[in-house]
């Protein structure tokens, strides 16, 4: 997808298409997994979605993967927030660690993170192949976006997985960051596949309000009905469960402190996200 061009798959054939002004003038406004109704060629609506999210720009999501690798090192912080929005959005979400040939330690603290949550972790490596055809199994009758950090190996997943040689760039040496090589999402189709590739991102908002905040951290919310008050945000509040169980060791501490911080980003700001 480009800004003024967007490839329309339409029976088993791509057509490319324009825009109506208004859909390009709101900015952001059609996503990769958006369906559509064209008229001469040009995109004159979009149909309701299923869902949405911003970072990556797509829509109509069945599955999203994060991808991390022992380097670039994961960002949790960037991953709370895809999960939360994910959560949100009602999508399952689940994990993809790659680089395994580097590194294999990095399972024990993801687990230490997400493991109690219900989030599926699966290892593979894109350069040895490893995992990679459990992981298309996952894939098999879903939209999935591979999202994450630049560098992570999202573009070299695809390119495992589907034979394809498609540009993938390096860790950059002195800020071990990657380049953002992947600049468009696009979905690569094969069989009963429908993949998407996204650029990587540093930076992610999270798409809810603080109301909503502590209902999209689902071991918070599962055990907020033991919280003293009736919608305790679990920061202040007395005789908070969430706050008891963080304290015990029984629910991890540091993405408790991060909740926090996304807590405090969410209250600074001034974007309302609509409700579901
Ligand atoms: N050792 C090792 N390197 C890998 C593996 N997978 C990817 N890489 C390398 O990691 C670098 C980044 O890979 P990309 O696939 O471009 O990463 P990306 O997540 O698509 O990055 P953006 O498009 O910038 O978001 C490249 O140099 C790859 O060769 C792997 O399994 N093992
Ligand atoms: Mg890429
Ligand atoms: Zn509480």
């Amino acid at each position: 997808m480009h800004t003024d061009s967007y490839s329309v798959k339409c029976g088993e054939k791509l057509y490319k298409c324009g825009a109506r002004g208004i859909l390009k003038r709101r900015g952001n406004d059609i996503a990769v997994g958006d369906m559509v109704e064209v008229e001469n060629e040009v995109i004159s609506c979009v149909k309701q979605r299923k869902n949405r999210f911003i970072r990556p720009n797509v829509s109509n999501i069945d599955l999203i993967l994060a991808v991390v690798s022992p380097e670039p090192k994961p960002d949790f912080y960037l991953l709370d927030k895809l999960y939360l929005n994910a959560v949100k959005e009602g999508v399952e979400f689940a994990l993809v660690i790659n680089k395994t040939d580097i590194d294999d330690s990095l399972y024990k603290s993801i687990l230490a993170e997400y493991g109690n949550l219900g989030v599926e972790v699966l290892c593979v490596c894109a350069k040895t192949g490893y995992g990679i055809s459990a992981l298309k199994d996952k894939l098999i009758s879903k939209l999935t976006v591979l999202a994450g950090q630049s560098a992570a190996g999202k573009t070299s997943i695809v390119n495992a997985m589907f034979g394809l040689e498609l540009k993938t760039g390096a860790v950059s040496d002195k800020i071990a960051r990657g380049k953002h090589t992947t600049t468009r999402s696009e979905i690569f189709e094969y069989e009963n596949i429908k993949l998407i590739d996204s650029p990587g991102f540093a930076v992610i908002d999270a798409m809810v309000d603080l109301d909503e905040l502590p209902y999209c951290y689902p071991e918070y919310a599962s055990v907020s009905g033991e919280c003293k008050f009736r919608g305790c945000a679990h920061i202040n509040e007395p005789q908070c469960k969430v706050k008891e169980l963080v304290e015990n060791g029984i629910l991890s501490k540091s993405r408790y402190q991060r909740y926090i911080e996304i807590y405090n980003e969410i209250s600074k700001r001034r974007i309302i996200y609509e409700k579901n």
